[in-house]
């Protein structure tokens, strides 16, 4: 059983972002610039937006920070959004999700000029990764495909059976792996709630991509022999046994699925540190306009 390790790929991936703004400053090039937008006091969302600011600090991007209180009125917000999109020094941004429940988060990621959507969650960008067109991918979809190519995993002709249907991770991925090329080539069956009969669905998978947001859900006699496992989810659960109280698992049930697996993705440690290094990629492209000539 192979680890999956996003840890030393998200490094390497930032040790070449890092190489290439050296080139970019010894040509006196515009060096990337990302700005986040955080909106409230979550843990979760401080915890990742700060991964992807310090990110920035790694490689020689420029960051902006723009936090505000949850009370902030929707109006506001898309007032900060069309700041961004006019601003010609800022290559890309996101608005971190999710957001407090009186904003639509549909309306704020549509204000977003798609061509500095570097989240690819703008139904453009969207629409395009589906017909194959050039577009930003959606970083955590964009992340695992980057551990399957790093990793040399074979996909041609592999049954994946994706669980869950999100926005932002199922439906892409499933879209992906379907997709002509490497990664890629794979039949592809997208599982969700009302799917029957679903540890039967798994059991038939090469490849299982687990983005449903239920700690420990999927079960180790779900899982073929060889098969390879990506887990998406990141739970935190109660732990008494941590100075914390918590503890951080997926939604694979790590103990009984990795005696199974040909290569598994730990968590911490796995998909959530790609989708930080595929943002970067991201920002890389908007900055060089390699999407959106
Ligand atoms: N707009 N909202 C927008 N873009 C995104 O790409 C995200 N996402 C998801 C939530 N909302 C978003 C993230 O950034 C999830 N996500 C994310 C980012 C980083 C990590 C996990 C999820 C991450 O760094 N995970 C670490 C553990 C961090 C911890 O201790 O909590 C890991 O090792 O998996």
């Amino acid at each position: 059983m192979t680890l999956l390790d996003g840890k030393l790929l998200s490094e390497n991936i930032k040790s070449e972002l890092s190489a290439e703004v050296d080139l970019i400053r010894a040509r006196g090039g515009k060096i990337p610039h990302l700005a986040a937008v955080l909106v409230g006091e979550s843990p979760a969302s401080q915890v990742y937006v700060q991964s992807k600011i310090r990110s920035c600090e790694q490689v020689g991007f420029k960051s902006s920070l723009i936090q505000r209180e949850a009370d902030i009125s929707e109006a506001e917000l898309l007032e900060i959004v069309r700041g961004l999109n006019e601003d010609p020094d800022v290559d890309g941004f996101i608005v971190q999700l999710p957001l407090p429940k009186h904003i639509d988060e549909e309306r704020i990621t549509l204000a977003i000029d798609h061509r500095k959507d570097v989240d690819g969650f703008h139904p453009i960008n969207f629409g395009r990764m589906a017909q194959g067109l050039p577009a930003f991918l959606p970083a955590t979809p964009y992340g695992i495909m980057e551990m399957l190519r790093r990793y040399n995993i074979e996909t041609a002709g592999k049954h994946c059976v994706v669980v869950g249907r999100s926005n932002i991770v199922g439906t892409p991925i499933s879209i992906l792996l379907s997709r002509k090329g490497y990664p890629g080539d794979c039949t592809v069956t997208l599982t969700h709630s009302r799917t029957r009969d679903l540890p039967a669905e798994v059991r038939r998978a090469d490849i299982v991509v687990a983005a449903i947001g239920i700690p420990e859900f999927v079960k180790g006699d779900w899982i073929k022999e060889g098969a390879v496992v990506i887990d998406v989810g990141i739970n935190r659960i109660a732990d008494a046994t941590k100075k914390t109280g918590t503890r951080l698992v997926g939604d694979v049930e790590f103990s009984t699925v990795a005696p199974h697996c040909s290569h598994i993705t730990p968590v911490p440690g796995g998909v959530g540190l790609m989708t930080v290094a595929a943002l970067m990629m991201n920002t890389l492209k908007a900055c060089n306009r390699t999407i959106y000539p």
